[in-house]
């Protein structure tokens, strides 16, 4: 290591005196201007990481939804999944180190994780459009380089575009050219091939109108115009050019809000979605013809996949195994519609995205979506070998042609992680497939009322949960609390979890009216308190 050069690089990037930071569900998130010794530190382990797997890694500066004021910083694993949990540890540590026990931090880290520092390293670096985040993967290169790293800049990227050439990379090709062109170029194919099927049974040319959160999502469907099929019509809205990232708009703003985002003229009926900050996440919406607002979030997403997928397995007349993967959060209305209507398995889990991504690995064609949606579909490998073979060379037509919609969808999802672009795409060639109108999709079951609160604690850590975050253990009494307001109400559930992202604890409740919904989030709140 090279210590003088270590001292004087963590000089330019010091960490503020007593700041701790942790590397939490979405990575290190807080204002940018805190940031500077995170990111040159994030460099480092980005390194030594990649010289733990032997893989090229990737480092995403990105505050996705949050305010165009804040940063953050989250490191890729070798396949394009998030960093493994037990260097999540690593990362906590090393960024709340004091400037002079650098080295002895890594030192450390390299003796547990046992890094060998003489071999390569290489890291992937991509950056979101805050006007912080040049700066910040400036930061990082200089913490790459510091331990004798290479490193590739991507510049301005989707998180999923970086999750998305991280992977590619690290399967020499086999998922795609770890390019954007070999990105676009991949999911153009797929879409175009899609989009085709629909046309020769006689849709209609399909309009989406598409707020990009004043983000990345807008400069990168720009990029990707050219490649993209003329039957389906896209207008982006908030693209960045007049008003500030994620203000008043975006899928999160969206989402909790339920209502349209600034910026974005909506005529009734008309299929609309909007992008998070930095287009991962995706929502649908559309307002009636008596200016009601209709929501279509991750759920519906994950059961619109869910129906399609299903249909064409039954199709290819093979028994793979297919299951949704939701968490706490998710509607009870859209568990009960997969379970007892689509009739597929669903499984819940603690919220963040790891979670949801290592419980589909379980499947051959895993689905998953948080509410908020994120989410994405992962095909096993045997199914993925199952179904390409089965489009090349299957016989009976009707079962060919199946397939080759199957290996279609393989192409067009973005099996690393949640992906706007892609998911939008995806949603759009099912629609076109089916000949669903946005309505009709959204007819499909209608969601239980709901609440989320937030509630402000001295320590939210005394608040620990079991049963996917469902039931809480403790502090002792809670739970039993809760079961006792729950039975007052019908058709009811509630539950409390501390929150990854933030200093509070969220209550979420549902029952028969919105009234009662409300009612009951409120009584929990108080027994939270
Ligand atoms: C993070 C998670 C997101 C989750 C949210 C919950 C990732 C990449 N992101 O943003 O999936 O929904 O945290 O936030 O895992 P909370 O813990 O504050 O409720
Ligand atoms: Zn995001």
């Amino acid at each position: 290591m090279d210590v003088e050069g270590l001292k004087k690089y963590s000089a330019l990037h010091p960490k503020p005196a007593g700041l701790t930071l942790q590397y939490g569900t979405a990575g290190f998130r807080s204002k940018a201007q805190q940031l500077e010794h995170i990111m040159f530190r994030m460099g480092m382990l980005a390194a030594l990481r990649s010289r733990a797997t032997g893989a090229t890694i990737g480092v995403m500066v990105t505050a996705s939804h949050n305010p165009e004021e804040d940063n953050g910083v989250k490191l890729v694993d070798p396949l394009g999944e998030m960093l493994h949990p037990s260097w999540e540890e690593y990362a906590t540590q090393l960024a709340n180190a004091e400037d002079q026990e650098l080295q002895k931090i890594v030192t450390e880290i390299c003796q547990k994780a046992a890094v060998n520092q003489q071999k390569d390293a290489s890291v992937f670096i991509g950056r979101d459009t805050r006007p912080s985040s040049k700066e910040l993967s400036q930061a990082v290169i200089d913490g790459i380089s510091i331990l004798g790293g290479q490193y590739y800049d991507y510049g301005l990227v989707t998180t999923p575009q970086l999750h998305y050439v991280v992977c590619c990379q690290n399967t020499q090709g086999q998922y795609g050219k770890p390019t954007l062109e070999g990105y676009y170029q991949k999911l153009s194919k797929a879409f175009t091939e899609l989009i085709k099927k629909s046309l020769s049974s006689g849709e209609a040319q399909r309009q989406l109108k598409i707020d990009c959160a004043n983000g990345i999502g807008a400069l990168k469907l720009a990029e990707m115009e050219t490649y993209f099929p003329k039957e389906v019509q896209i207008q982006v809205y908030n693209d960045g050019t007049k008003e500030k990232l994620n203000h008043l708009c975006g899928a999160d703003f969206v989402k909790v809000h339920q209502k349209p985002p600034k910026g974005l003229d909506m005529k009734p009926n008309e299929s609309c979605c909007s992008f998070d900050g930095d287009a991962d996440r995706i929502v649908y919406y559309y307002m009636d013809t008596a200016g009601h607002f209709h929501l279509i979030d991750g759920d519906k997403i994950a059961t619109l996949f869910s129906i399609f997928l299903k249909e064409l397995l039954a199709k290819v007349g093979q028994t793979l195994k297919m299951a949704v993967v939701q968490t706490a959060y998710a509607n009870g209305s859209s568990t009960r519609y997969l379970e007892e209507t689509v009739q597929v398995p669903v499984h819940c889990v603690k919220t963040g995205v790891k979670h949801l991504h290592h419980k589909a690995q379980e499947f051959d064609v895993g689905i998953y979506f948080e509410a908020n949606g994120h989410g994405t579909v992962l095909f096993s490998k045997a199914a993925e070998n199952t179904i390409r073979q089965l489009a090349k060379e299957e016989k009976d037509d009707a079962k060919r042609e199946a397939a080759k919609v199957l290996e279609n969808m393989i192409d067009l999802i973005n099996q690393t992680v949640g992906d706007a672009i892609s998911d939008m795409l995806v949603i759009e060639a099912i629609l076109a497939l089916k000949g669903l109108t946005v309505q009709q999709w959204d007819a499909l079951y209608t969601d239980f009322p709901s609440r989320l609160l937030k509630v402000q604690v001295a320590d939210r850590q005394v608040i620990d949960t079991t049963d996917a975050e469902r039931r809480a253990v403790t502090p002792p009494g809670l739970q039993e609390k809760i079961d006792a307001l729950v039975k007052k109400y019908k058709l009811s559930r509630a539950f409390v979890r501390p929150s990854g992202t933030e200093d509070v604890v969220r209550v979420y409740a549902e029952a028969d009216t919105q009234e009662n919904a409300d009612a009951l989030a409120h009584e929990v709140s108080l027994a939270v308190y």
